[in-house]
């Protein structure tokens, strides 16, 4: 996305003729052109200072000016010689007379001056105004809000920070709501209230923007957070009498085999002349069906 150019910019093209000459400008006590310092400074007409002797110069007069220079409206305005600046400057504009409109095209004026001094050059506090999505540099006016800040334009000399793990591109928030959550890491997801969340045990996540945690496929676990893709998900132990199958989880011991479980993948034939059910014995002195008497059982009934 290519990045829209500064307000004042555009500003500065509004102010221009065609020949790109730049009709109004406002500079401070050593001539240095600025941008609403937020108070009364010198405006010059091209290069020149405006009077205010035996004329309409009023605050239509003065809406008009800062407008054209692309604030909102002036909050104040005088006229006097106030600065030993204002001499180094020739007087250029004359009569400046306006509409309640506050628009330029309302005004009428006169080059040159046949009834003025410095003592009648014309101070303006131009109010100064933004568009959305940009703040107020008194040294470089509207500037565009960086990553992460929004503004909602106006007056306002700074943008707002988005709250705590969210974040707007630069250029683009307007208010608050337009910050969005910054992409959890791997092995959280995204509450929307409480941004990134860990996964709990026995889930797992990719990160990102996912609203959830995957659970790890039946017999398989993962530590809270630390499960970041199914194969993070590892078999649970197995209870004493079973072993650990890696294809399909814990699985019963065999008839007359014991084992401690956990994650033995096989288990131990009993003692000789001693057995067990499947799936009971997980120490050798479980083994307590006596083998002898059994088959001693058997070949009696044969
Ligand atoms: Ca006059």
């Amino acid at each position: 996305m290519g990045q829209k150019p500064p307000t004042f910019l555009l500003v500065a093209l509004l102010v221009t003729t065609s020949e790109g000459e730049v009709l109004f400008h406002l500079v401070n006590r050593y001539g240095t052109t600025v941008s609403a310092p937020g108070s009364e400074v010198l405006v010059l007409y091209k290069g020149g200072t405006v009077c205010d002797t035996n004329d309409h110069f009023d605050d239509n007069s003065a809406h008009a000016i800062c407008r054209l220079m692309g604030y909102e409206k002036s909050n104040s305005w005088s006229s006097g010689f106030k600065r030993s600046m204002q001499n180094s400057y020739p007087i250029t504009l004359d009569n400046v007379a306006c509409g309640s409109s506050g628009l330029w095209s309302s005004c009428s004026y006169d080059f040159g001056v046949s009834d003025c001094s410095h003592y009648n050059d014309v101070y303006l506090n131009c109010k100064r105004y933004c568009e959305a999505t940009y703040y107020f540099d008194q040294g470089q006016g509207c500037r565009q809000c960086s990553e992460g800040t929004y503004s909602s334009g106006g007056t306002t000399s700074s943008c707002s920070n988005c709250p705590t793990g969210k974040t707007v591109a630069a250029g683009s928030g307007t208010s608050q709501s337009d910050c969005t959550w910054v992409p959890c890491l791997a092995a959280h997801y995204l509450d929307q209230i409480q941004g990134c969340r860990q996964c709990s045990e026995g889930t797992y996540s990719s990160g990102g923007t996912s609203s959830s945690c995957s659970n790890c496929p039946t017999g398989k676990t993962v530590a809270a957070g630390s499960g970041t893709s199914e194969s993070d998900c590892t078999w649970i132990p197995c209870t004493g009498g079973h072993f650990l199958n890696t294809q399909t989880g814990c699985q019963d011991c065999p008839e007359h085999h014991f084992s401690l479980g956990g994650i033995l993948t096989s288990c131990v034939s009993c003692p000789e002349g001693r057995g067990a059910l499947p799936g009971t014995a997980a120490i050798e002195e479980q083994c307590i069906i006596p083998l002898g008497l059994e088959s001693l059982v058997k070949s009696n009934a044969e």
